[in-house]
């Protein structure tokens, strides 16, 4: 039996990951942070199958610690503050997180053992100003918020680790992907949310920022298999995961809308300047030919059956919570 341990298990990628790692057999140890109330709700399904120790990216003491104590053959770096805005609001504490709680993790490996495969959470927001159009692995970064700068440390840190010291750690440049569990901060859940509350009559607008923006969007449960394969191979390398399609926000929108059977979309949306970022990201779209060609890994939710899926989700939610 292969023991992996997770951090960011409480998030939208860890629960998927968590599921993944299950139904394969696998001894799951998700490493959390204290918190004064109960995080645990995606995971909720999970919580006897999982074992959870108690750390922070923050703690090198603690991360080294229960690496020696659980003695993983996989870790998958998840952890991070991953919510763009708040990278200009805190941009140190993202720094410490995202970028230098890499290198904690990283040197907790090669403290207690060597061997341990390594998975670090890149994203495509590395690309931000996007040099050339479809990003691939060999793509320039040109990050445009503090949380970007953050990952392009955390890859080019992964990266190295494996060059200085022959450490099997990959870096997945990862592709927005969603699910109903993502956080309802992000844009998708934040549109399917709002738009299943005016189905319901439970809220007159929605608020948006740039709905100008493109995005190549995912499924989640299709992405975290591509983490676990990256792990499985002969030698350690990066990848790109993508759909290899780009949607602007405005057309998540009106597919949102017209999966809750509402046409005149444009009456319900305000844009507020509130939610405009200082530099944004105008256009992501991903080529993940080398993940389908060297793993073998390809996503299978596309974009209509992805906002479906999250409407009829939020709507479930919302009628069950009224009852
Ligand atoms: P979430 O924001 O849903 O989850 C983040 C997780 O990190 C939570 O479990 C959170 O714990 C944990 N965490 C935050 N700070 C710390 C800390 N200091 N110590 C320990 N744990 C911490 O993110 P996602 O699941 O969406 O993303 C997973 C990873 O993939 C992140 O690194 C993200 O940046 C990256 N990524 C995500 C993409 C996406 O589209 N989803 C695309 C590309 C990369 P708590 O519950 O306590 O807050
Ligand atoms: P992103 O995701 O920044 O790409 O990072 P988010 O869903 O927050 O934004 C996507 C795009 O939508 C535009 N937008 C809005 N965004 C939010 N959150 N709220 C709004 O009201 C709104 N209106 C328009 C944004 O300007 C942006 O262009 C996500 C995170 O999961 C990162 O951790 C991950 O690394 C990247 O995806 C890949």
């Amino acid at each position: 039996m292969k023991t992996a341990l997770v951090t960011g298990i409480t998030g939208q990628d860890g629960s998927y990951l968590a599921e993944l790692l299950l139904a394969k057999r696998y001894r799951v140890v998700g490493m959390t942070r204290r918190t004064s109330t109960d995080v645990h709700e995606r995971i909720r399904h999970l919580i006897d199958d999982i074992e959870f120790v108690s750390g922070d990216l923050l703690d090198q003491a603690s991360i080294t610690a229960i690496v020696e104590r659980v003695r993983p053959n996989e870790i998958y770096n998840l952890a991070a503050q991953s919510f763009v805005p708040t990278s200009w609001d805190q941009p140190v504490l993202t720094g410490e997180f995202t970028a230098l709680g890499v290198t904690r993790v990283l040197e907790a490996i090669r403290a207690v053992d060597p061997s341990i495969r390594f998975y670090q959470a890149s994203s495509s927001e590395m690309f931000g100003k996007v040099h050339e159009s479809p990003q691939c692995e060999t793509t320039p970064f040109y990050p445009r918020s503090p949380y970007g700068v953050a990952k392009v440390y955390g890859h080019w840190i992964t990266v190295n680790y494996r060059e200085s010291y022959g450490l099997y750690a990959c870096s997945g440049i990862l592709f927005n992907h969603e699910s109903p569990r993502r956080g309802k901060e992000f844009v998708t859940r934040k549109i399917t949310d709002g738009v299943a509350r005016i189905k319901l009559g439970l809220a007159q607008e929605l608020r948006l920022g740039n709905l100008d923006a493109k995005r190549d969007w995912g499924f989640a449960g299709d992405y975290v298999e591509a983490m676990w394969l990256m792990l499985q191979q002969e030698r350690a390398d990066d990848y790109v995961v993508a759909t290899g399609e780009t949607h602007s926000v405005r057309e998540f929108v009106r597919a949102a809308f017209e999966a809750a059977g509402i046409e005149d979309f444009e009456r319900y949306v305000v844009t507020d300047p509130a939610f405009v970022r200082p530099a944004e990201v105008d256009l992501l779209v991903g080529d993940a030919s080398k993940a389908r060609r060297a793993l073998g890994w390809e996503p299978h939710v596309g974009f209509n059956e992805l906002v479906e899926m999250m409407v009829n989700a939020d709507l479930k939610r919302l009628q069950s919570a009224r009852v």
